[in-house]
């Protein structure tokens, strides 16, 4: 009997395990541009244009190959709307009951394949690393998670960076050199920009008319959209980013969106590019003696350590992680999210480029925005919902553990062991927004304080009985005794006040 070949929007790589178990000269591929997953969030119009571009682009190369492929578009007048949906419709064309899937990256969409009425066979997605039962066996018995025990595991059984049996250079984790904020430099190379072709301009058009209103700018549309583009973006980072990607990553400058970042994310997500090809390729640059061992191990650690890590952890969980909110935090997410005024420089830039490029990268999105919401305590779920919106990369598998768990420690402590938390003074120290920002970063009181001064003492203070007890946070709450008790009060009933203006939508 033909089987049915389900192949999602982020499963666009020929050798997926659902396509190596088919028949192609017998089995049927379908593929889907359905309403249920264009507007489950409000997706960030590039990121809509950017699976739809890649999804045609990846089904006319499997028709090149060989295989039959059924592929809605999303005007299609017979277009169902859902995943399911397409599948009941192609299975009664070719009059079989039996689907391949490679397990999907979401519970959602899991749990809609276990309910259809037809034969699933579901496939491990080997594109990872580690599989989903591989990681529970490494949890199993921990009291903790933690990604650099993880790592070191992943490391030793993909080979990566070893010498022999022990790590590359001596040691495991050189985030330690990591740390240096960046000076504007002209002549920084930036990403690539890949010119829309006749596939993807045809999807822009799409897009501008069926989602008019979502946040984010549609054009100028850069992104790549086949493996040929991802692969020249790939080498683009290795030759030109890399070698100093170690050394800044943490550093955020108001002219340079993307300084060492490699910005393949959204190619690793959707399958153009593999996480082992990723890690190869820069490893290969380290030995070839282009890239110092800083800047390679700090790489292939985001890939293999926290990249893997995440996925595991949020098929460990459950369904019912991205809903989580142990702080019990209820603040509805401010306007300056969706690009609503605001006075605090970071913020605008962090979320003004998001709104350009569905771009922003770690360090902006856990110590600007992330830092932000979790200090002024909105619910993690709406948190969730715009991380999952506005980022081309974005799928919930990584967005979730991320966002509930990292940057909002609403999962309680699974992935990070404390909060991450801070005040202006990280931000002042790696980047260079608050010279041109209308609050004073070095007032910790006052009409002009920097929010995040007032709002860190803010969050320590009313999580006083979570956190106190945790060895890794007991230096903040000792500092903060050490203050003058009038200043305390004072810091604390401003904070309120800007909370309080916050929640009736006040400019902040
Ligand atoms: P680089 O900084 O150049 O890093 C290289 C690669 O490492 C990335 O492409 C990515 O594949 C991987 N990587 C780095 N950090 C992580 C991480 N913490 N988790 C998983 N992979 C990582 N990443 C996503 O891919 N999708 C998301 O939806 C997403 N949401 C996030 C939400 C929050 C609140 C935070 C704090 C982080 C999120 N991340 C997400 C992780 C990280 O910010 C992005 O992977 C990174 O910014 C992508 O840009 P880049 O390719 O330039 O990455
Ligand atoms: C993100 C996305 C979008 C916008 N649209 C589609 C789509 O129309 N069809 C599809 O198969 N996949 C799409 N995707 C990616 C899916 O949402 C993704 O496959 C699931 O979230 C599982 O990770
Ligand atoms: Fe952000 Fe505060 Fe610096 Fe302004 S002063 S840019 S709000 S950290």
């Amino acid at each position: 009997m033909v089987k049915l070949v389900l192949v999602l929007g982020d499963q666009l790589t020929d050798t997926l395990s659902a396509l190596r178990a088919a028949d192609r000269a017998r089995d049927l591929v379908v593929m889907a541009e359905v309403p249920d997953e264009a507007s489950y969030v409000p997706h960030h119009p590039k990121k809509i244009a950017f699976f739809f571009a890649a999804m045609r682009k990846f089904a006319a190369r499997l028709e090149g190959d060989g295989w039959r492929v059924a592929y809605t578009r999303f005007n299609d007048p017979h277009n169902t709307g859902s995943i399911p949906g397409e599948l009941m419709r192609r299975a009664k064309q070719e009059g079989t009951s039996e689907l391949l899937a490679t397990q999907p990256g979401e519970w959602r969409l899991i749990e809609a394949l276990d309910a259809m009425p037809l034969k699933l066979e579901t496939l491990p997605d080997d594109r990872f690393f580690c599989t989903g039962t591989r990681f529970a066996d490494w949890a199993k018995g921990r009291k903790t998670l933690r990604m650099e025990h993880f790592y070191r595991e992943m490391r030793r059984e993909s080979g990566f960076l070893m010498d022999g049996d022990k790590p590359e250079g001596g040691k495991w984790n050189f985030d330690h050199d990591n740390r240096k904020p960046a000076k504007d430099d002209l002549f920084r190379q930036r990403p690539p920009h890949f010119e829309p072709d006749e596939v993807s301009e045809e999807v822009l058009t799409l897009v501008e008319r069926h989602f008019p209103h979502n946040f984010g700018d549609l054009r100028p549309f850069w992104l790549a959209t086949d493996r040929k583009g991802a692969r020249q973006a790939l080498s683009h980072f290795i030759r030109h980013a890399l070698p100093d990607f170690g050394t800044y990553q943490d550093a955020m400058l108001q002219r340079d969106k993307f300084l060492y970042h490699a910005v393949i994310s959204p190619y690793l997500n959707t399958g153009l590019l593999t996480a082992r090809e990723v890690c190869q390729a820069a490893e290969d640059a380290y030995r070839a003696g282009d890239v110092p061992i800083n800047s390679a191990e700090g790489f292939i650690r985001q890939i293999l350590g926290w990249r893997e890590f995440i996925r595991g952890v949020y098929f460990l969980e459950g369904p019912d992680y991205p809903r989580r909110n142990r702080l019990n935090h209820r603040r509805k997410l401010p306007a300056m999210y969706w690009g609503g005024e605001t006075r605090m420089n970071c913020m605008a830039h962090a979320v003004g480029q998001t709104q350009t490029d569905a771009y922003a990268h770690h360090i902006q999105r856990l110590m600007v925005t992330g830092n932000f919401a979790l200090l002024a305590g909105v619910d993690p779920g709406q948190v969730h919902e715009w991380y999952l919106s506005v980022y081309a990369d974005a799928v919930e598998w990584v967005e979730a553990p991320n966002t509930v768990g990292m940057s909002q420690f609403a999962d309680g402590g699974v992935v990070g062991s404390k909060p991450y938390v801070s005040s202006g003074a990280y931000i002042n120290r790696m980047s260079d927004y608050c010279g041109d920002c209308h609050y004073r970063v070095k007032d910790r009181k006052g009409e002009r304080a920097c929010p995040f001064n007032l709002l860190y003492w803010h969050f320590l203070n009313r999580h006083r009985d979570r956190f106190e007890g945790n060895p890794r946070m007991a230096q903040m709450y000792r500092t903060w005794d050490r203050m003058d008790e009038c200043h305390r009060d004072t810091v604390l009933a401003e904070g309120d006040a800007l909370l309080d203006r916050l929640g009736k939508g006040g400019v902040v």
